[in-house]
């Protein structure tokens, strides 16, 4: 694809987020793969940007929360669109992951882009969705026995889940049995370090290669 067209539908792509519509943002989506945009590309440099403006715009109070939900309506439609463009079939048992995102925290699109990324790479990736109290993640993790346990949070309020999992995992005996990652916007590496989480990603794609790296690949 010509350069200049990509970088067209790279701003069409945030624009759509920002503006909240659905409609345009799922057009846009579907017209920039069928030209051969990759999706990851699609999503990190025109989506992502786009919704990240709208969080900024909204944390100033330029943007009202009906505005965040039509971005994230938007943005849903985009991911949806852009993650059923990447291979999802190719399970080669590479690991087994259990992810969510932690009580209290409904915030999904992100995870989602993570949960993809995982299958298209092979693993087979079992998602209890959003809003999970640690016990779930725990009465999951016996019956799965998944090889990591992976916390997803957009929240500073609701980061207190992804310790209060390291503090019950150890405390039922378990610690041992499971590796962690930890990830999303307010997350940190040094965040990871402090609870003892095993790992901590800053994206879909450092999620896989961290994820890599934990298991020895
Ligand atoms: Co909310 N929200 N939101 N929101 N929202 C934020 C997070 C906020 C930063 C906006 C702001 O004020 N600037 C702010 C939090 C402030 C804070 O905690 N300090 C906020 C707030 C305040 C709220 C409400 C409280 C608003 C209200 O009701 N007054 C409310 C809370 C609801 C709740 O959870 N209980 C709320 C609600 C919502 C919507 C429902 C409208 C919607 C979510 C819809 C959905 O997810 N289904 C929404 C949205 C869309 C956002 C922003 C704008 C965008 C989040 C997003 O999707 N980003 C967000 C602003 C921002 O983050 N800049 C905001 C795009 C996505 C691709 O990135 O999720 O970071 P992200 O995921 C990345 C990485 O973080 C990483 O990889 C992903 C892909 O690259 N990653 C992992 C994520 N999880 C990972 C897990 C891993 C590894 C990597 O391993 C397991």
């Amino acid at each position: 694809m010509m350069a200049e067209k990509a970088e067209q539908f790279l701003l069409e792509a945030k624009q759509s987020i920002l503006r909240g519509d659905r409609k345009k943002a799922e057009e846009i989506g579907r017209a920039a793969l069928a030209q051969g945009m990759d999706p990851l590309d699609l999503m990190s440099r025109g989506f992502i940007p786009g919704i990240n403006a709208v969080g900024d715009q909204f944390g100033s109070g330029k943007l009202f929360l009906p505005d965040l939900m039509l971005a994230a309506e938007a943005m849903k439609g985009a991911t949806e669109i852009c993650n059923a463009a990447l291979p999802q079939d190719k399970i080669e048992r590479k690991g087994r992951i259990l992810i969510g995102t932690v009580e209290g925290d409904i915030h999904d699109i992100g995870k989602a882009i993570v949960v993809s990324l995982l299958k298209a790479n092979g693993f087979e990736v079992f998602d209890l969705g959003r809003d999970v109290p640690v016990a779930k993640f725990i009465e999951q993790a016996q019956e799965i026995g998944p090889d990591v346990i992976g916390t997803s949070c957009l929240l500073t309020t609701t980061m207190e889940g992804q310790r209060k999992l390291e503090q019950e995992l150890r405390k039922a005996g378990l610690r041992e049995r499971f590796k962690t990652i930890i990830g999303g916007a307010p997350v940190t590496k040094r965040w990871a370090e402090r609870i003892g989480a095993d790992a901590y990603a800053e994206d879909a794609a450092d999620a896989v290669k961290q994820i890599n790296a934990l298991l020895g690949r």
